[in-house]
């Protein structure tokens, strides 16, 4: 009999994904192009007594041949031309209706443009955001879909079965048309670098403010894990500040080189927001953030010009933090969700805001407590900024006070808070009815004629400017 699914690509990602769809029941057939990789595979398989919900197969098209039709082909390889080249190979040996479900990380508008060159070839394209890495893969990924929605409808069963469930319920779900899968996954990595950029800002705070060891640090980060901010990154960061390194003793994150890595999903969503102009300020400071970091050598040229930090304390208590960091997160889930919102209207998406905070509550790295509240605020309303939503209101005028004494302790305590800060004054320029910007276009309108509007006279009015200045 044929498989219900197939699967190209068996590196880490790939044979987890496999081994998972086997776990949960289905048939699935699998390729590889090195075939050593194919082998290895059902060796595992073997292992965990998964062998029989397992079709290998060397050759391309009697994999293709042995999945049954409509057949849904989900593609694991290194995102970019890998993906290009399979799609080609395979598109000679697919039939009309089949479907390939692209489930790496690609740029959303890669995925995009798969889309729009399959669909008239009669062939859905599913991008698909799959979020959880290696674990995530193999036990229950947060699956965000986009493409093709009637071949999704073939894969739904097993998609569904393989992710993550929260209370019961599947972290999967189609969310739009074309790229709509791999770009809510891009906010979601945007999201997940402000999340951790301000965890850090507030340990350094801890660290050098408040004179805390890890251990103490992982004390108050276990404690926060029992109320609002409860996550699986808040988790992690207490079991990350408790390792002690075996060959000297000591905390391993004080032996831990301070270069942040990154990959490029943050970037993308920093630039997404951009190109829509949707202010993401915190993921965007999250992002500058990781590269100041990895340019170790002129911080360290920068300290001895400048001097390090004055080693005074940092004035504020650990329930200011905690309710600080809770400001700062609620900002920077607006700023994401908003992006999200933008995007979908530009690409007429649809994207369904509450459905994706709810498959975000399970499986994936953000996972945590505050995206439960927030599914069940946005079943609520259409509001699309999060700081209009009522619940956060609420939360947002208890706690954005911490927020402020933070960024004001760290100005004047000389604690970089990139991140912090940034949603700070997001926070405060947002919620300022009156802004600056009449100055701006009165400079805009001076050097370049641009215009200005007064309410009540009109748009593109001018000013009787000076011709001559001294500079
Ligand atoms: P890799 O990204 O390391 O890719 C290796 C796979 O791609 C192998 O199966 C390899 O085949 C195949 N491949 C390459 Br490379 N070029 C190919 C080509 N031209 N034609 C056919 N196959 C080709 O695998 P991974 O680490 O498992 O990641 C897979 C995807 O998942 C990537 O997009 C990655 O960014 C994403 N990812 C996501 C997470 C997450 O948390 N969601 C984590 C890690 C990775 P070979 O064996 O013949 O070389």
């Amino acid at each position: 009999s044929k498989a219900d699914i197939g699967l190209i690509g068996l590196a880490v990602m790939g044979s987890n994904l496999a081994l998972n769809i086997a776990e949960k029941g289905h048939t699935v057939a699998v390729h590889n192009r090195t075939t050593s990789r194919i082998d290895d595979f059902v060796a595992t398989a073997k292992e965990q007594g998964l062998e029989e919900k397992v079709i290998p197969q060397a050759d391309l098209k009697a994999f293709v041949d042995a999945v049954a039709k409509p057949r849904s082909i989900i593609i694991m390889v290194k995102a970019g031309g890998p993906v290009d080249d399979m799609i080609e190979q395979l598109l000679p040996m697919l039939d009309e209706g089949d479907a390939i479900i692209e489930c790496g990380n690609s740029l959303y508008s890669d995925t995009q443009r798969r889309f729009d060159y399959l669909k008239p070839k009669g062939i859905g394209y599913l991008g698909v955001g799959v979020s959880g890495g290696e674990e995530g893969a193999r036990h229950g990924p947060s699956i965000m879909v986009g493409g093709a929605k009637e071949q999704w409808h073939n894969a739904e069963t097993v998609l569904k079965a393989i992710s993550a469930k929260f209370n019961g319920e599947p972290c999967c779900a189609y969310l739009g048309e074309g790229g709509a899968g791999h770009f809510v996954k891009t906010i979601h990595n945007g999201i997940e670098y402000g999340d951790m950029q301000m965890i850090a800002e507030v340990y350094g705070v801890m660290r050098d403010g408040l004179g805390m060891e890890p251990k103490a640090c992982a004390e108050v980060f276990r404690k926060w894990n029992q109320g609002p901010l409860n996550s699986y990154l808040i988790e992690i960061t207490a079991h990350v500040l408790d390792a002690v390194d075996d060959e000297t003793g000591k905390p391993l994150v004080e032996l831990i080189l301070d270069k942040a890595g990154q990959k490029g999903t943050g970037v993308w969503s920093a630039i997404a927001a951009q190109t829509l102009g949707v202010p993401a300020t915190a993921i965007e400071g999250a992002v500058a953030a990781r590269s100041i970091s990895s340019r170790k050598d002129e911080r360290e040229a920068a300290e001895k010009v400048y001097g390090a930090r004055h080693a005074g304390k940092a004035d504020i208590s650990l329930e200011d933090l905690e309710k600080a960091l809770l400001a700062g997160k609620i900002v920077s889930y607006a700023q994401g969700f908003a992006v999200m919102a933008r995007a979908s209207e530009e690409n007429g998406w649809n994207l369904p805001l509450a459905e994706i905070a709810k498959i975000w509550r399970a499986g994936c790295i953000i996972r945590s407590r505050f995206l439960d509240q927030m599914s069940a605020a946005y079943q609520k309303t259409d509001t699309v900024n999060l700081l209009m939503v009522p619940d956060f209101i609420e939360l947002m005028k208890q706690n954005h006070g911490a927020l402020r004494k933070l960024v004001a302790e760290g100005a004047l305590g000389e604690f970089p808070l990139i991140c912090l800060s940034s949603a700070l004054s997001y926070f405060d320029s947002y919620r300022q009815a009156q802004g600056t910007a009449n100055l701006i276009q009165g400079q805009r309108d001076f050097f370049g004629a641009h215009g200005f509007e007064i309410v009540g006279r009109g748009k593109d009015l001018h000013g009787d400017w000076p011709s001559t200045l001294d500079n």
